[in-house]
């Protein structure tokens, strides 16, 4: 009835860090009505069913949101634009008058197009001066970022997912491949099968449907995983499965404070003998150094991880350790060899990492409490010195506390969905309910039933910018349809809100393709440099991956070796973030977490995605095959714990943890670990986050939504 396509369209799936290539196919009245994976494209044609329902979500009009509303007596009701923006710079102007910018901010995503995080960084920074610009890239990636800052010098991945065809081995840790990336997991397993030699070891708590395919699955206990990767180097080294070369030329060994020596490390290590370690681990010492062999043993080993290790109180001492990994084996920089954090987000990597729209960052790995840093920002930005404020804001996390505090009076939230996917949220959406909260979306949320004001977004392809995924490429995403009624893209929200509260001068570019061409000079200043990354290009190519220095330059696929711009000709490896060109590897010792269990609450909660539902569900639960697939959200629990617990399958159950409670439908599935409990979050229904605790990684701030004890018992 949509008639056939009379055009198709290269573009990227608008969910996740995957970044899948995707054809669009356009009727002849320009409506999207077919999709398919792109052949051309990093993954082969290969999208999941969330990309390949993506035509579905984008055709649902009804339930979009189509005009600006303004809460009055407690309602929220229609409003013109002109309206809710003198309303929002009114309220902005007044919080910024009566107690400063820091009484302002901003909450982003990992899912705005990169010049539209560009423009709003740059506004609060070096415009309002408020440096309270955080996002929901620090629930998810903010400890690999500093993992790999810390260890290499520089953010982002050293390798690609094109060391998939490569690896000999693979370490799947904290990563349900198979359902959060499913492109990835196929190549994986065309791999495996292309060569009997590929083993796959995965480290999960919980028998995911990735474990089922592994040769290997260590299901450690919850919050235990940085003494297995300890234990794994004690063992490594023990059975002189280690580089000594790459160990000698390549690397510094520090303990936090100070470079120590190689045998400094080896005796740190010898506190995570697998025998030592074994119990509190949950897993037998023999099956500690059976995966370490296959580790150090193989041609190539890769290692993938995300959320199970990113979101840890030790999330980024996990992050560190993983890279010493590959360090002291020299599986790194060849084809692959490499430790490659996956990405959540379609764009936390390009739109959030890279421009530095985060409470401590300023662009292309500069940081905020660096004057010098702070200097070269303000001058290419052309403010005066000193504007940029030397503190860093409010992470993600300290940003609705300080809304709790009455601090934060002001912020604006650009397609996020908080009030439903941070940690603890009764007691932050109480924070949400004081503030004067400005919600950008596009369909309703839970955030936007507690906005003062809520503003109608474009979606997707109703406007263009760029996204740059996981493994730094850089893609392009063209506007093909025009937004429903009156709702404007998150650029030209902020692109009127600059003008509005007098830094229309800084905010100049207003056009995507201005933004980015600003965008792409600016990068040129820095290690990050992709200014040979046009949109001319990206329209072209199947996304480009930085370093990118000049326009013929045909990208980099792995860094820190030959063929990076920046590694000095005739150097095999240079880890050229760090002065003297060499890696750290630190000494990170394990720590226990705080939640743990007790008689009182002798079960771990852990949390995460199911393959059909994105994040807080707001678009797929709208999409009637997604909603089919997924269900209801529910507990899911092992048949042994139900059985303690006198539960069946359907009966409803109350969880309860130190932060709160909340009633939720059983799931029983042998898939589940004795002891462990699970949840996804897409459900608002089971809004599993009244319970999740909101501890978080010290230096990251990344919250450690994967372990919470709990009690589940019958309503
Ligand atoms: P999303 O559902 O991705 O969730 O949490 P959120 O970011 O809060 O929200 C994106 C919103 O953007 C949606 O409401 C969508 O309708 C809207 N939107 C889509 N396109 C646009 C656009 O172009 N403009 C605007 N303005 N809006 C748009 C994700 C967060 O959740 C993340 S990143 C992680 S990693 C955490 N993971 C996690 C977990 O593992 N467990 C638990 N329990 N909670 C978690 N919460 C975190
Ligand atoms: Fe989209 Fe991610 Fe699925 Fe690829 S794997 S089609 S990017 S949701």
């Amino acid at each position: 009835d949509e008639g056939p396509v009379a055009k198709w369209h290269k573009s990227v799936c608008r969910y996740c860090g995957t970044g899948c290539g995707v054809m669009l196919g356009m009727n002849k009245d320009k409506k999207l009505v077919r999709i398919r994976g792109d052949q051309e494209a990093h993954n082969k044609g290969v999208i999941c069913i969330k990309g390949s329902t993506l035509d579905k979500m984008m055709a649902n009009r009804e339930q979009r949101l189509t005009k600006p509303m303004i809460r009055k007596e407690g309602k929220l009701v229609e409003a013109s634009w002109d309206d809710a923006m003198t309303l929002i710079t009114n309220k902005f102007k007044e919080a910024i008058a009566a107690s400063g910018p820091e009484s302002v901010g901003y909450y982003g995503s990992g899912q705005l197009y990169a010049e539209e995080s560009y423009t709003a960084n740059k506004l609060f920074k070096a415009g309002i001066q408020s440096n309270n610009v955080d996002g929901n890239p620090r629930l998810c990636m903010a400890s690999a970022a500093v993992g790999y800052t810390q260890t290499f010098g520089k953010d982002e991945p050293p390798g690609a997912y094109e060391d998939i065809d490569h690896a000999e081995c693979f370490f799947l840790i904290g990563s349900n491949t198979y359902e959060c990336h499913p492109p990835l997991f196929e190549r994986i397993m065309i791999r495996k099968k292309s060569n009997p030699k590929v083993k796959i070891i995965v480290i999960d708590p919980r028998r995911t449907k990735t474990a089922e395919h592994a040769d290997l699955h260590l299901a450690v206990i919850p919050g235990t995983d940085l003494l297995l990767l300890n234990s794994m180097l004690y063992t490594l080294i023990e059975m002189g499965l280690y580089d000594n070369e790459f160990v000698n030329e390549h690397i510094n060994f520090n303990d936090g404070k100070q470079n120590v020596s190689f045998e400094d490390y080896k005796k740190f290590l010898a506190d995570y003998k697998p025998e030592d370690i074994a119990e509190e681990l949950g897993v037998s010492a023999r099956e500690i150094r059976r995966a370490a062999y296959m580790f150090g043993n193989s041609k190539a080993t890769m290692s993938l991880w995300t959320m199970g290790i990113n979101q840890r109180i030790q999330g980024v001492f996990l992050n560190n350790t993983l890279n010493s990994m590959h360090l002291v084996t020299g599986h790194i920089n060849r084809p692959g060899a490499t430790p490659l954090s996956l990405t959540g987000q379609c764009n936390a990597c390009g739109g959030v990492r890279d421009t530095g729209s985060l409470s401590h960052m300023l662009p292309n790995g500069r940081l905020i409490a660096k004057e010098q840093h702070r200097n070269e920002m303000e001058e290419l930005w052309g403010v005066k010195k000193g504007t940029i404020n030397p503190k860093p804001g409010y992470d993600a996390i300290n940003m609705f506390k300080a809304m709790v505090e009455d601090k934060l009076k002001c912020c604006l939230v650009m397609c996020t969905n908080p009030a439903q996917s941070v940690p603890n949220a009764d007691y932050y959406r109480e924070g949400m309910e004081k503030c004067f909260l400005v919600v950008a979306d596009v369909f309703e949320t839970e955030t936007t039933k507690l906005a003062d004001v809520v503003l109608p977004a474009a979606l997707y392809i109703e406007k263009e910018g760029v996204y740059g995924q996981t493994e730094r490429r850089y893609q392009l995403i063209e506007k093909l349809i025009d937004p429903p009624g009156e709702a404007r893209s998150d650029l030209e929200i902020l692109g009127e809100f600059a003008e509005r509260m007098g830094y229309g001068g800084l905010i100049k570019a207003r056009t995507p393709h201005d933004v980015w061409e600003e965008y792409r000079e600016l990068s040129s200043h820095s290690k990050y440099n992709f200014k040979g990354i046009t949109y001319e290009r990206l329209k072209e190519e199947r996304g480009i991956q930085w370093p990118c220095p000049s326009e013929d330059h045909p990208g980099t696929v792995r860094r820190y070796t030959e063929g990076d711009p920046f590694v000095p000709k005739g150097k095999k490896h240079y880890f050229y973030g760090k002065p003297d060109g060499k890696a750290v590897v630190f000494l990170r010792p394990y720590i226990k977490t705080k939640e743990q269990l007790s008689e009182q609450r002798p079960l771990f909660l852990t949390t995460g995605r199911v393959i059909s539902q994105w994040h807080t569900g707001t678009m797929t639960r709208l999409v009637d095959e997604l909603k089919n697939s997924s269900g209801d959200a529910c507990l899911v629990l092992h048949p042994e714990d139900a059985l303690k617990l006198g539960l069946k399958e359907g009966d409803m159950a109350k969880i309860d943890s130190s932060r709160g409670e909340m009633m939720g439908k059983v799931k029983i599935s042998e898939n589940e670990t004795p002891g462990v409990v699970f949840a996804a979050f897409y459900d608002p229904n089971f809004l599993v986050n009244k319970v999740v605790s909101d501890d978080y990684d010290p230096v990251s701030k990344e919250p450690a939504y994967k372990v919470t004890a709990v009690s589940v018992s019958k309503s």
